[in-house]
Formats: structure tokens, sequence, C-alpha cells
């Protein structure tokens, strides 16, 4: 009895052994199958390439080229900056957005003119004509509680 118990015990080794390599070297070439899986998806390091494509985008966006007989005003922190211009009849008035917020530039009802422009977000801009000669109040559509003033004088 105890001759075939120890038999037994000793048999069962080999065969859990043999079972156990089996298994373990398919374990392995699934693995190795799979690692190379993921040695291709690194690949698409490429992705990190983008972000910095995009400061560069975000910089020049703050600035703009103002052409002749114009007048600039920015969008900053939710203010028109400056937030009161004088400018003569016939000079236009170029609103740039500085802010990651959507604008507008919006005259108000009684102003000689009207004059709505959307002012997209960072670096977005909007050019009108003052051709008529008065005093405008414009605001943000978006936030009323953004107030400017034009002046033209003839
Ligand atoms: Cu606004």
């Amino acid at each position: 009895m105890r001759l075939f118990a120890g038999q037994g015990r000793i048999r069962t080794p080999f065969w859990l052994f043999s079972l156990l390599i089996a298994i373990a070297l398919g374990i392995a070439g699934c693995g190795g199958a799979s690692g190379t899986g993921s040695t291709t998806t690194p690949t698409p390091t490429a992705t990190p390439t983008t972000p910095p494509t995009e400061v560069p985008t975000t910089a020049p966006s703050s600035t703009v080229t103002v052409p002749p007989n114009t007048v600039l005003v920015r969008i900053i922190n939710f203010k028109f900056l400056p937030s009161a211009v004088t400018i003569k009849k016939g000079m236009k008035v170029l609103w740039l957005n500085t802010a990651d917020t959507d604008h507008t530039a919006t005259s108000l009802s009684g102003d000689p003119a009207s004059f709505d422009g959307p002012v997209g977000a960072s670096g977005g801009t909007f050019t009108f004509t003052f051709t008529v000669a008065g005093t405008y109040n414009y605001h943000c559509a978006i936030h009323p509680s953004m107030l400017a003033t034009i002046t033209v004088t003839s």
C-alpha cells in the first residue's frame, strides 16, 4: 500500500509537469504573439506630434495685422479693450477675440447704424466700417454685460 501510494505520488507529478510544460509553452506562444501585437501598437507614437502643432496656432491668434484706417479692439477677460474708442467717419474697427470663449460685437437699438458680428474664440475677428457719425453703444450678444462705446466723428 505504501509503495503504491509512493509510486502514485511520483507518477502524478510527472503528468502534471508534462501538462504544465505543454501549457506553459502554449501560453508562451500566445504571449509572444500578443507581445508582437503590443509592439506594433506603440508605432503610432506620431500622436504626440499633434499637440505641439496646436501651440504655435494659439500664439499668433492673439496678434493680428491691423489694416490702415482701422482701430483694434481686443476682447480680453470678458471686456472690450479699449472700452471707448473715437474714430473718424469712414474708419473701421477690428475686433480681435483673444479669449477662449465666443463673443460678438453687436450694436444696440438707438445706434446710428447697426452691426452684429461674431468674434470667434481664440483669434476670431470681425471688422465693421463706420460710415455714419454718432455714438455707438454696443455689447456682446452672448454676454450682454460686456458693454463698450465707439464714437464716430464726421
Ligand atoms: Cu461675450
